[in-house]
């Protein structure tokens, strides 16, 4: 079986660590979010096929032409924007069989696929798709469903309870028929959802899987931090391959990698994943749920919690970084600290595309692009953007958002 992953989105709403990459090859815990899906999708199938388009050359340079050892074939998306263009994109390359279609911007467990196959082949439907049980769905496609089958979709339904699309299919290739059928939707996008709803009312079957396990759509900076979260609470392992120096202390589970150094006087309180040849301390306090890529530096007095740090990036002295997410090759100047607490304990507002979204978040910190230098003492409000290759000068307190290479100075 083929599995069609759509991976052509700009990711628009994880700006800036988008600003110049594509959303599926962003690291969660040190690993491309596209890999996971890859992963679990892997037991179940003989060929991927990735959709690219928004910089596709980046998708193909992290993937390569095989994931364990299977062939990925790269399909740029057909001129129209939409899920379903997405998939109609696929069309030339497949044939009679059935084949997965998912989202490449979600992270969930195996169990999803597993159990999807075997309702689809169960009730041999035209089509499956696996749902989750939610108390808002607001912000997610309603399944609503009748006699064991779909009945129908209802995107963002309101502030309603009930089944979510999770964004996992099984079609057969009668679907590019009814792809070429379905209309432009109100926000100029050619939905797969309409499509299904549209293969319904055409009379097909639609099954469903009713998974219950983890899932979450990585539309939003935080959920880069909620993803984290989950994958080092429930599948960190402790691993020291790195050297810890005496005098530090490590409380597992933490996995350190090849060719890094904790020096004396560090404090790590798992689960935290440190990758390859980084300098961790001395004297540095580093707490749960953190995540340092390849080639760091976490200095002398820095405290970091709860925060992503992608490969090549420092904090070198004096910080503090909670609730946060530092894109790659960043630099953070002595004494940068980010607020991740409002003093009145509301929860953090974001701009996302134009509009200040709630986190639902109590704490939340900075969102900094890659490429980024900070100096030193500058201060980030929470929730505040910092865009890729932006240079941020002594003293500047960010209580703005800041756009892409720009030089900010107090
Ligand atoms: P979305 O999350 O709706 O879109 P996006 O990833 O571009 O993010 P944003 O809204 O922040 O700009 O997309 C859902 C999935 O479908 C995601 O995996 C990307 C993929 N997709 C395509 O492959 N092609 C498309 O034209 C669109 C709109 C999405």
């Amino acid at each position: 079986m083929k599995a069609v992953v759509l991976a052509a989105g700009k990711g628009e709403r994880l700006r800036p660590l988008t600003d110049d990459r594509p959303k599926p090859i962003l690291k969660v815990a040190n690993k491309p979010i596209i890999e996971y899906i890859l992963e679990n999708l892997d037991p179940f199938v003989d060929e991927f096929i990735i959709i690219v388009k928004y910089m596709k050359e980046k998708i193909i340079e992290t993937l390569g032409d095989e994931f364990h050892g299977k062939p990925i074939t790269y399909v740029s998306q057909v001129e129209e924007e939409g899920t379903a263009k997405a998939i109609y994109s696929a069309k030339d390359y497949i044939e009679e069989e059935e084949f997965f279609a998912i989202n490449g911007d979600i992270y969930f467990e195996q169990e999803a696929i597993r159990g999807l196959l075997h309702v689809y082949k169960k009730t041999k439907a035209n089509a499956a798709l696996v749902v989750k049980k939610f108390d808002d769905l607001s912000q997610l496609g309603m399944v609503k469903t009748e006699g064991g089958y779909v009945r129908e979709i209802v995107e963002k339904p309101g502030n309603v309870g009930g089944l979510a699309n999770l964004g996992i299919y099984i079609f057969n290739p009668d679907v590019f028929e009814f792809i070429e059928r379905t209309q432009e939707s109100e926000r100029g996008e050619y939905e797969i959802t309409d499509t299904i709803n549209l293969m319904i009312s055409d009379g097909r079957k639609v099954a469903y899987f009713e998974y219950s396990g983890f899932w979450s759509d990585i539309g939003r900076p935080w959920d880069l931090l909620e993803v984290n979260e989950y994958i080092l609470k429930t599948k960190l392992k402790h691993d020291i391959r790195g050297t810890v120096e005496e005098g530090a202390t490590i409380i597992p589970p933490v996995e350190i990698g090849e060719g890094t150094v904790v020096r004396s006087g560090s404090y790590i309180i798992g689960p935290v994943k440190i990758g390859k040849n980084c300098r961790i301390g001395p004297n540095c306090f580093i707490r749960p749920y953190t995540s340092i890529g390849d080639n760091c530096h976490i200095g002398n007095a820095v405290e970091i919690k709860n925060s992503i740090i992608m490969d090549n990036s420092n904090a070198p002295h004096l910080n503090y970084v909670g609730d946060s997410i530092v894109g790659e090759n960043t630099n953070l100047g002595a004494g940068t600290i980010t607020a991740n607490l409002r003093h009145d304990n509301r929860t953090i507002k974001v701009e996302i595309k134009g509009k200040l979204e709630d986190s639902g978040r109590r704490k939340l910190g900075a969102i900094i692009g890659h490429n980024v230098k900070t100096g030193i003492n500058v201060t980030i409000y929470p929730g505040r953007k910092i865009g890729s290759g932006a240079l941020v000068g002594p003293g500047v307190i960010v209580d703005k958002n800041i756009p892409p290479n720009v030089l900010v100075v107090a």
